[in-house]
């Protein structure tokens, strides 16, 4: 009994809780498999907004950001639709397409992306860019449990991923707040001046779980280096 409490607490205590300012996670191969798992503070949503950066040179399609529920396996992911050109949110199993982006390979790209039930209305923030305003879904909100997880795309509630979908590059900065920013907190978030972190997932307070090959490296501001 006692060697059973034991493992039970191990198994509780292995999701990391780790400030991650400065650090990013590589995804360094091409598998059904890698991803890191993100636990959450909060499961229902009225409202979001998901801020993240990631770098890649993948020519295909990829997720970015994968939340499912077990009604719900695109309850809110934010998707790359390579064939057309377009950077999807999908929220609530429904999509939105918003294309003419300079999504270049090989840079850090900030991708915010917002979401109110009341109106049903998605807009994405590319680089700082903001999209034009479109409806989605309205009525119902996201309500958990949600499985939110980064590197592979979910076709089921924690699973069903398709290595073709899969993300190879390095994604930081994942905040995920309860309500919509407002433009300005935006543009913080963006130019990487001082913001209110996530209240949901928060980049330097996170707790995650890494399953298979990723690791937590320092963060390259390969954007920044001199000359460039
Ligand atoms: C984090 O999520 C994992 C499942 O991915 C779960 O086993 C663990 O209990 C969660 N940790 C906390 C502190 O909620
Ligand atoms: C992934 O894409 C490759 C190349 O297009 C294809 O050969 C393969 O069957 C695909 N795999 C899956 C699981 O869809
Ligand atoms: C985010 O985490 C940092 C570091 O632990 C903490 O100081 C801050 O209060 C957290 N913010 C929120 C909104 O939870
Ligand atoms: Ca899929």
């Amino acid at each position: 009994m006692k060697l059973f409490l034991l493992l039970v607490m191990l198994t509780t205590c292995a999701a990391k809780h780790q400030d991650l300012s400065r650090k990013m996670f590589t995804f360094p191969l091409q598998t059904n498999r890698a991803h890191v798992r993100l636990n959450a503070t909060a499961q229902d949503f009225r409202s979001l907004t998901v801020c993240h950066r990631s770098f890649t040179d993948l020519k295909r399609d990829h997720a970015l950001f994968s939340l499912a529920t077990p009604t719900h396996s695109n309850d809110f992911l934010i998707f790359w639709d390579d064939k057309n050109k377009e950077m999807e949110p999908h929220i609530k199993d429904r999509k939105a397409e918003f294309g003419g982006r300079d999504y270049k390979p090989n840079m850090w790209h900030s991708i915010c992306t917002t979401w109110d039930s009341e109106s049903g209305l998605v807009q994405l923030w590319f680089d700082g860019l903001p999209s034009t305003r479109k409806y989605v879904s309205s009525g119902t909100q996201i309500t958990g449990p949600t499985i939110i997880i980064l590197g592979q795309e979910q076709d089921a509630h924690g699973g069903g991923f398709d290595i073709n979908q899969s993300f190879v590059g390095m994604i930081a900065d994942v905040h995920l707040w309860d309500y919509i920013l407002s433009s300005c907190e935006i543009q913080n978030y963006v130019d990487e001046r001082n913001f209110t972190p996530g209240n949901v997932l928060n980049w330097s307070a996170l707790e995650f779980n890494i399953i298979d090959r990723v690791l937590i490296e320092d963060k390259l501001n390969i954007n920044q280096l001199p000359g460039v």
